[in-house]
């Protein structure tokens, strides 16, 4: 633990405010690679390839080992759907009823979630519904009665969601709608995906990750080093599974589809040398309108939908992707390379679609995501039980969930949607507009949201999507009645 940073979570156990305001944006304890870092806008952004259903409505993906070329001259064994980091992408439309059938060729048991999916509990990726290792399989069901979104998917196995993340469990999910085909936006070469993920290398090519000696076992400590309770950051910065990754653009309208899919790591993305987001969409869907950004800060879980219009730069321009809350490697993102002008018929109109409305609380609840008395992040003092909601919401309600944090505790709930209300009190930033499925509560804040509870009753989850955090009990259930 660096000394900045072990100074600040004494600080934080001690329950004292954050004196040092550098500080205070840390959320995780950086873990550096053992081999040379590759030199940053070399490697071509990839694009995940696209899954292709086996026939109408129903997908197969195979979860297997697969080694793969990240750091160029090197390979990487990853875990991946489909053995590709990230997965493939699927091409979703509301109301269009998929099936999903993973099979598990790893030799870890597995449970998938679709992040901001309106998905029935027994589909949902529950940590304990595994799917066993050596041949397991599951046929998850989705039925996607939800406005077009970003959404991912990832694992999220009881207490090692953290390392099997990080070895490749994740991939995109983009759900699409009449409304939305309706828009001028930009699609096909001009809709990027970008998922962005932070990771450390070993010197052989391998992911680096601090389990403990033995590799951990099931138990709340077991899957991450103690050094790295805070959650692990690393120093290669992956967009696409790529490194710096550079992409060659036309000088005109992009849609970037912004996902941070990090265990620990916040971004706050900006353009050098300059340049705006037009933000269309947040992680549940698009925004009645259109807001422009600066700079955006992404907590690990959180989607931006932005437009990036590159006829604003001269043909021949870098324009790099940074993250202006690291120094060093980290701070780089990717690079954009505006090559030449080109016809551009696509606009962000002025009205983008009617999102639900606000509609009446019935009630308030609290969750406070803290370090425990006996050492592990938990909700309302509790480490994670499962079985034992801490909530009982109606079906078709809404309710305000206070939701209050003595660190960096990305918020997600499952199934429900919410708006930002209030960050202590006050009017929400910009970039919490829309509603969402994770927020990021920071050290010492109370985040008022209003979530909707529909689709479906059974057992869902809340908890911290620093994935550090998450194998280390910060979960919570809760049953739609
Ligand atoms: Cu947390």
């Amino acid at each position: 633990m660096s000394a900045v940073t072990r100074r600040m979570f004494l600080g934080v156990l001690g329950g004292t405010a954050l004196a040092a305001a550098g500080c205070a944006e840390i959320s995780g304890e950086l873990l550096r690679s053992r081999l040379a870092l590759p030199r940053p806008f070399t490697v071509p952004l990839p694009i995940p390839e696209v899954a292709r259903p086996v026939r109408p409505g129903r997908y197969e993906v195979t979860q297997r080992a697969a080694r793969i070329e990240i750091i160029p001259g090197t390979t990487t064994e990853v875990l991946g759907y489909g053995g590709t980091f990230p997965g493939p992408t699927f091409d979703l439309r509301r109301g269009s009823r998929v099936t999903v059938a993973v099979r598990n060729e790893l030799s870890v048991p597995t449970s998938t979630h679709l992040h901001g999916g309106v998905t029935p509990p027994g589909s949902d990726g529950y940590p304990t519904d595994l799917v066993a290792p050596g041949g397991g399989a599951k046929d998850y069901d989705y039925p996607l009665e939800q406005r077009a979104a970003t959404l991912w998917y990832h694992d999220h196995r009881m207490d090692f969601t953290a390392p099997q993340v990080w070895r490749g469990l994740a991939g995109m999910a983009l759900v699409r709608d009449d409304e939305e085909d309706a828009l001028p936006l930009p699609r096909g070469e001009r809709e990027l995906p970008l998922m962005i993920c932070d990771r450390a290398f070993e010197e052989d090519g391998s992911f680096r990750y601090p389990s403990p000696p033995g590799g951990g076992h099931t138990g709340h400590m077991a899957a991450v080093d103690g050094d790295y309770m805070e959650g692990v950051e690393g120093d290669v910065i992956l967009v696409n599974g790529a490194p710096w990754p550079v992409a060659e653009v036309t000088a005109t309208r992009y849609r970037l589809r912004l996902l941070n899919a990090s265990n620990a790591r916040r971004y706050r993305l900006r353009l050098a040398p300059g340049g705006r987001f037009t933000q269309i969409g947040s992680d549940s869907g698009l925004l009645a309108a259109p807001v422009a950004h600066d700079e955006l800060p992404i907590s690990p879980g959180e989607r931006y939908d932005v437009v990036v219009d590159f006829s604003a730069y001269p043909v021949g321009s870098a324009v790099t992707l940074v993250n202006t809350l690291a120094d060093g490697p980290a701070r780089n993102v990717m690079r954009f390379v505006v090559a030449r002008r080109a016809a551009d018929d696509t606009a962000v109109p002025a009205v983008l679609s009617r999102p639900p409305g606000r509609v009446a609380p019935v009630t308030t609840r609290r969750f406070d995501f803290r370090r425990s008395a006996e050492g592990v992040w938990a909700i309302n003092g509790h480490p994670y039980r499962p079985g034992v909601p801490l909530a009982r919401p109606r079906l078709g309600t809404a309710e305000v969930w206070r939701l209050s944090s003595d660190f960096h505790h990305p918020v997600h709930v499952h199934l429900a949607h919410f708006l930002v209300l209030a960050r202590n009190g006050r009017a929400p930033a910009a970039s919490d507009a829309g509603w969402k499925d994770t927020v990021d509560v920071r050290p010492y804040e109370v985040v008022d949201v209003l979530a909707r509870f529909d689709g479906y009753r059974g057992r869902y989850m809340l908890h911290c999507h620093n994935l550090e955090h998450e194998d280390m009990a910060m979960m919570a259930d809760f049953e739609v009645i």
